[in-house]
Order: C-alpha cells, then sequence, then structure tokens
C-alpha cells in the first residue's frame, strides 16, 4: 500500500507541472529574455541572457519571432535590424507578450539591448 501512495503523489506532481504555461516557466529564470516562433509562447523556442548588454545572436528565430517573455529584471530594447537599428520596440522588466503582430512587430527582431546588467536583481 505504501507504495501505492507514493506512486499517487508522484502523479499529481508531474500532473500539476503541465499547468504551468511555456512563458510562467521561462519567467523563473531571472537572467534572459525568452522567444518562441509562434505566437502564445509555441515553436521554436530561444534563450537570450544577459551575459553582455547587447545581443545579436537570434539564431533560427531572426527574423521569426511572435512572442516573448522577459524573466529579467532589466528593460529590453529589441531592435528590428541588426547592431540595434531600425524600429524598437520595448520589452519592461518581468514582462510577457504572446504576440507582437499588434505592437507591429511580428517577425522582425534581429537585436536587443539590455538596459541593466546584471539582469538577475531587481
Ligand atoms: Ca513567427
Ligand atoms: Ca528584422
Ligand atoms: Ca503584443
Amino acid at each position: 500500500m505504501k507504495k501505492l501512495a507514493a506512486a499517487g503523489i508522484a502523479l499529481v506532481t508531474s500532473f500539476s507541472m503541465l499547468t504551468v504555461s511555456p512563458a510562467e516557466a521561462a519567467m523563473a529564470s531571472r537572467n534572459l529574455i525568452t522567444f518562441w516562433e509562434h505566437d502564445d509562447y509555441q515553436g521554436a523556442r530561444k534563450d537570450i541572457t544577459c551575459s553582455t548588454q547587447q545581443r545579436d545572436d537570434l539564431g533560427a528565430l531572426e527574423n521569426q519571432a511572435s512572442s516573448m517573455a522577459n524573466a529579467s529584471y532589466s528593460g529590453v530594447d529589441l531592435y528590428s535590424g541588426d547592431n540595434l537599428t531600425g524600429v524598437r520596440y520595448y520589452a519592461a522588466p518581468r514582462s510577457n507578450d504572446g504576440d507582437f503582430t499588434n505592437n507591429g512587430f511580428d517577425n522582425t527582431v534581429e537585436s536587443l539591448w539590455f538596459r541593466k546588467v546584471p539582469c538577475d536583481v531587481g
């Protein structure tokens, strides 16, 4: 009987983890901003840390990101072009956006700037 009870607890634990959304899970990291290929935190994912203020390495998500979660305690300026050029979108500290379309920023970001480094403390 003890074994059964333990299995029950394990089941409940794994089930409750499934209710955490991708955006909520990303917000636990604190030192990065996360981008997703599609709206609502779906598709390919890319984490960008604040190891330096300027980051240009969106990789496969360059000009493909459609949603984001900024888990860091830094505001992050997102730019439509390489090397902090073009149109800017401001991601507030500890914020997320499930759809860039209403910001005119869908499939657009190529470079970004962390306003505060280190970015994992408030
Ligand atoms: Ca996209
Ligand atoms: Ca672009
Ligand atoms: Ca939006």
